[in-house]
């Protein structure tokens, strides 16, 4: 049986649904609370290790349940304090980021 690693970063809003849609549906996750690196704000990261052949039933779920959503952010201050215009920026944040990794070996012990 030939495993990957997903590690996949959602949004918070759509965490909880998928995580129960997942789990019905027999996918062993763990749920990491983490920080996106450019909005500075929560995300989720979710570790899914899975057998090859249910990676695509795995990507539909995931593109199903996590919705692209825009957000505004203020950047901050950066350079003299007189020359600043907090002017807001839009982002658009996910669905979702997804990494497939090949795992070496996988053993419960
Ligand atoms: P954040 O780093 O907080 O990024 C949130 C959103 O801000 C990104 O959405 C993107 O639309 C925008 N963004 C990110 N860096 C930017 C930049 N330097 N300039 C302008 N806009 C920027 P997504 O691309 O959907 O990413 C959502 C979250 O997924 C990210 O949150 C981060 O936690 C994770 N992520 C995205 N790409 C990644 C990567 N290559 N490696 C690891 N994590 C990643």
């Amino acid at each position: 049986m030939v495993m990957k690693m997903v590690m996949a970063v959602v949004q918070d809003s759509d965490v909880g649904r998928l995580v129960e849609i997942l789990s019905q549906k027999k996918f062993g996750i763990t749920r990491l609370a983490s920080t996106g690196g450019f909005l500075k704000r929560g995300n989720t990261t979710l570790m899914i290790g899975v057998e090859e052949q249910r990676i695509e039933e795995l990507l539909d779920i995931i593109e199903r349940m996590c919705r692209p959503r825009k957000q505004i952010v203020t950047p901050l201050p950066a350079g003299p304090a007189d020359a600043y215009v907090p002017y807001p920026v839009e982002v658009s944040v996910g669905g979702a980021t997804v990494f497939v990794m090949d795992v070496e070996r996988f053993v419960k012990i």
